[in-house]
C-alpha cells in the first residue's frame, strides 16, 4: 500500500539535483537500535536522557555513563542497516550532489554505503580523551546489552585522563565542521527529505527550517506529527524502512533496495 503523497514526491526527488537527507534516530528503529529515549532500560532505566548525555553526568560518574554508550555501541554492532539506509545510498548513487546530514551517532548510513554522512552529533565509534581530545581505539569488548553494568572507561594513552564517548553531550557545541556543512548543503539544497527526527534538539533541527526558508522543497517521513511538518510541502507518515524504499521506487522506478 503506497501512502498517499508518495508518488508526488517521487516526482520530486527524481527532478532534484541537490538533495539533503536529514535523519534522526527514527531511521534506525526497524534496525532495532533504541532511540536516544528507548535506550534507558535496564541499569539506566531510572535516568532521564537528557540528563544522561550530559558533561555533568560523565564527571559525576564516568562508569555509568561510560556503560551506557558502550551498550549502545553493541546493540548498533549487533545491528543491521534497513531498506531505509539502502534507499538513501541508492538516492546518493543515483544523484551525486546528494548530502546526507544526521543526528545519529551509529554507523549505519555508512554500512549501507553512504560516502559520508555528516555526523552533527558525533559517533559511538569515535571515543578521545576526555582531557587532550587525543583519539582512543573503539574498544571490541561488548557491554551485554539489558543488564548493563558501569564500565570503567579507558585511560588516554598520552595523559591517562579518563576517554570519552565521541558524541555531542547537551550544552556542548557541534563539531563546528560538521554543522557548517550541514548549513552549506541546506542553503544550497532544492529538496530535503527529514527522516524520522522529532525536530526537537537544536541546532540540530534549523537544518530542515533553513532549506524551506530558501524555498527548498521539503518532504517529511515520520508516523507522528512533528513541529517540522508546518515547514513541509509533503508529509508522508509512515515507516522510514517502508516510505524510503516506495520514495525510491517512485522516483526512478528502480528496484528499491529490499
Ligand atoms: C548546544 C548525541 C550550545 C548524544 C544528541 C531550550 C530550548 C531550545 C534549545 C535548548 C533549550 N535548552 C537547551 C537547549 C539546547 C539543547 C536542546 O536542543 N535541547 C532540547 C532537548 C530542547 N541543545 C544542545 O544542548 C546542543 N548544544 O546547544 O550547545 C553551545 C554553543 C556554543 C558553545 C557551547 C555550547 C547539543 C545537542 C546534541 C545532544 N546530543 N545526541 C547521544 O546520542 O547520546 S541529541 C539526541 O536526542 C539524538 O541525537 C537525537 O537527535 C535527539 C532526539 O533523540 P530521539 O528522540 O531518540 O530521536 P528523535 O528526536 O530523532 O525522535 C525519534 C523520531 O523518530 C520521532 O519523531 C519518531 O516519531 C520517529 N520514528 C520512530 N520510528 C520511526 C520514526 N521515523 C521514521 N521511521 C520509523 N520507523
Ligand atoms: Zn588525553
Amino acid at each position: 500500500m503506497e501512502l498517499s503523497g508518495t508518488a508526488e514526491a517521487g516526482k520530486l526527488l527524481a527532478r532534484a539535483r541537490r538533495p539533503v537527507v536529514f535523519t534522526g534516530a527514527g531511521m534506525s528503529a526497524e534496525s532495532g537500535v533504541p532511540t536516544f529515549r528507548d535506550a534507558l532500560t535496564g541499569l539506566w532505566e531510572q535516568f532521564d536522557a537528557q540528563a544522561l548525555a550530559t558533561p555533568e553526568a560523565f564527571r559525576a560518574d564516568p562508569a555509568l555513563v561510560w556503560g551506557w554508550y558502550e551498550w549502545r555501541r553493541t546493540a548498533v554492532r549487533r545491528a543491521e542497516p534497513n531498506p531505509g539506509h539502502r534507499a538513501v545510498a541508492a538516492i546518493e548513487a543515483r544523484v551525486p550532489g546528494t548530502v546526507v546530514v544526521t543526528q545519529n551517532v551509529d554507523d549505519l548510513h555508512e554500512r549501507a554505503g553512504s560516502a559520508a554522512p555528516v555526523h552533527l552529533h558525533g559517533s559511538l565509534f569515535a571515543p578521545r580523551c576526555s582531557a587532550c581530545a587525543h583519539p582512543a581505539p573503539v574498544p571490541d569488548g561488548v557491554a551485554e546489552p539489558g543488564e548493563g553494568r558501569p564500565l570503567t572507561p579507558p585511560r588516554c594513552g598520552r595523559c591517562d585522563a579518563p576517554v570519552r564517548p565521541g558524541v555531542v553531550w547537551f550544552g556542548e557545541a557541534l563539531p563546528e565542521q560538521a554543522f557548517e556543512a550541514a548549513v552549506e548543503a541546506a542553503y544550497r539544497c532544492d529538496v530535503l527529505l527529514t527522516v524520522g527526527t522529532s525536530g526537537l534538539v537544536y541546532p540540530a533541527a534549523e537544518i530542515p527550517q533553513v532549506a524551506a526558508r530558501l524555498g527548498a522543497t521539503v518532504i517529511q517521513i515520520n508516523p507522528e506529527e512533528t513541529p517540522l511538518d508546518a515547514v513541509c510541502e509533503l508529509n508522508l507518515h509512515g515507516p522510514a524502512a517502508h516510505v524510503l524504499p516506495a520514495l525510491v521506487r517512485a522516483a526512478w522506478g528502480d528496484a528499491a533496495p529490499a
